[in-house]
């Protein structure tokens, strides 16, 4: 299967599929200026991004599974169509742990680019009867890589759905991180029965176990850990969540080190309160853009 994607959709010293961890298909991509990234087929997820001249932006587990049943612990995992338990689908949905589809490349001086695709399997349609298509577009600059969400409704009648990229920030050490951005917003706070708070503090400090649904949140963050500053630019995609695990939960976590509630922030940008409703014959776009 490989040779044959390589084939149809591999672009010379641009895009290239391999067997990643697990013998999972990954797709690489370079940029001309040295920017690397990499997504699975699996759950379409994005393992890392390295800007040009720069360190790796996403943090993965040492202790990450990379197999069919399970989502990968860092990264971009992809949270389609139910965030969380928020519904009677498997927690975060089916998307990240479904193959995707490969669907279309591309490559020009500027941008290096990837579309995977979900459509229905009979396992999801299963859990979730409606015509649904998403496409998974990434697109790598020499400092920055935008991923694109668009979900279609191809069926006769309406879906509601939630959508989030759960993604995993590599930070030096979470007592030196701050997150900027969401000072003045409303979240709901997973650890005290979604509590409604105001964010008061211009920053976020972590100290402990941090798991907050930020809504209607303004399109631009910043995430500093005094050594680097990582920019999130985010369109049609209002809510945010933030989440450390911090020492005890990583504990309990059999595919998350112990200690790595130090060197990581989840920042996740979506659409969670209120899910999203399509009419038949329309669709929704989300998009965020990671820069450093
Ligand atoms: O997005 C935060 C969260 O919902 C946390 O409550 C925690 O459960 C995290 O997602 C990871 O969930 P997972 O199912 O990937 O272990």
């Amino acid at each position: 299967m490989l040779e044959a994607l390589q084939a149809e959709f591999g672009l010379p010293g641009r895009v290239e599929i391999v067997a990643g961890h697990g013998g999972l298909p990954m797709v690489r991509l370079t940029h001309p200026s040295g920017a690397r990234a990499v997504v699975y087929l699996h759950g379409a997820h994005i393992t890392s991004f390295v800007p040009a001249g720069g360190r790796e932006v996403f943090f993965v587990s040492r202790a990450a599974l990379f197999a069919p049943e399970k989502a990968i612990r860092g990264g971009i995992p992809v949270i389609f169509p139910q965030f969380s338990s928020q519904g009677p689908l498997p927690t975060h949905g089916f998307a990240r742990t479904t193959p995707w589809a490969l669907v279309g490349t591309g490559a020009t001086d500027d941008r290096v680019t990837v579309t995977l695709r979900l459509a229905p399997t009979p396992a999801s349609a299963a859990l979730w009867p409606y015509d649904f298509r998403a496409d998974y577009t990434l697109s790598l600059a020499a400092e920055a890589l935008t991923v694109a969400v668009q979900v279609a409704n191809q069926d006769a009648r309406p879906f509601t759905f939630q959508a989030v990229l759960h993604t995993y920030f590599a930070v030096r050490d979470i007592a030196a991180t701050r997150v900027h951005g969401l000072q003045g917003t409303t979240y709901l706070d997973s650890l005290r029965d979604e509590a409604r708070e105001t964010e008061t503090p211009a920053a976020i400090a972590f100290a402990a176990e941090t798991d907050r649904i930020y809504l209607a949140t303004p399109d631009r963050l910043t995430i500093d850990d005094g050594m680097r500053a990582v920019q999130i630019v985010k369109s049609n995609m209002p809510d945010v969540v933030v989440w450390n695990p911090w020492d005890a939960k990583a504990q309990r976590l059999a595919d998350f080190g112990d200690d790595e509630y130090l060197r990581m922030v989840c920042v996740e940008t979506g659409a969670i309160t209120p899910a999203i409703t399509l009419a038949p014959g329309t669709q929704w776009d989300g998009v965020t853009r990671f820069s450093v």
